[in-house]
């Protein structure tokens, strides 16, 4: 990573039902969104579900754009520190929410070729990074890829957390990016081809990660979106600030 803070570019997702734990924010519709980080704007049109951390602690935070952020109370703060609120250092905290209260949450994920996405959860979630909240695209992210098969291979681990086969096995991996020599799903190339197949993979995990990552912004080239055809290093920033002034997107540095 290097010197200097990291540019995360936040997505957000927006929360389609409000049962259960979430009844309070019903007055707030259409303005409350599950809002993961990430390093590649350019794949969201991979996206089949999101992720949260059953036993993590998140929030629902208030921003000074009317938004409602769901998100960790840590990055709340960093949120808070970047301008995102009136009272600089302070986040109002709507309501205490677990990642358990979020399992099977529906979401509408901006450039998502499906309409409905759920949150699912992930064990391998870090509270100490981004906002404890990632979204998923499996053509591209080797973690994504394993975390989303293990749900559809393993009915019982996936109902321990709510999650029904209705949530996992409609969503198939969507190729967004072609790279030459791995095709138009590069993370499920590099875990067939490393056999990864755990989330708990670690070593191969981050291998097929580096790889798929250096190789995709060096010569991957767009093959979904408006923007079909460009090579990622070039499409990136400009899908990265057409979402931002879509006001699908905002950007977040720790
Ligand atoms: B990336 P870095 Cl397609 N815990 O987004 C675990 N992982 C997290 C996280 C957290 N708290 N917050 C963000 N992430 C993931 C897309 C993506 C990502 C693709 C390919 C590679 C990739 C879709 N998931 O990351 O440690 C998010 O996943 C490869 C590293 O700050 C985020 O970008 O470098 C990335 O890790 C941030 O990781």
């Amino acid at each position: 990573e290097g010197v200097g803070p990291q540019e995360y570019t936040i997505i957000k997702l927006k929360v389609l039902e409000f049962t259960g734990a979430l009844a309070p924010l019903a007055d707030r519709a259409g303005k409350v969104f599950l809002a993961p980080a990430t390093l590649r704007p350019e794949t969201m049109y991979g996206q089949t579900n999101c992720f949260a951390l059953p036993e993590g602690e998140y929030g629902a935070y208030e921003m000074n754009t009317g938004d409602v952020f769901i998100i960790s109370e840590r990055s709340a703060k960093g949120f808070a520190c970047q301008g995102y609120t009136d009272d600089f250092g302070v986040t109002k905290c709507l309501l205490k929410l677990t990642g358990m209260d979020l399992m099977g949450l529906p979401l509408s994920a901006p450039h998502a070729k499906y309409e409905r996405v759920y949150t699912l959860p992930l064990l391998t979630i870090s509270m100490g990074k981004g906002t404890g909240i990632v979204t998923s695209v499996p053509s591209d992210a080797p973690d994504d890829h394993v975390s989303l098969q293990m749900l559809k291979d393993k009915p019982d681990f996936a109902a321990k957390y709510g999650i029904t086969p209705d949530m996992v096995a409609p969503f198939e991996v969507v190729p967004i990016i072609e790279i030459p020599g791995y095709g138009t799903a590069s993370a499920v190339f590099m875990c067939d081809k490393l056999k990864i197949t755990s989330p708990n993979d670690k070593a191969k995990l981050t291998q097929a990660k580096d790889e798929t990552y250096l190789k995709g912004f060096t010569s991957g080239i767009m093959r979904a979106g408006p923007h079909a055809g460009k090579k990622v290093s070039e499409a990136k920033p400009i899908i990265k600030n057409e979402m931002i002034a879509a006001g699908t997107a905002c950007l977040y540095f720790e």
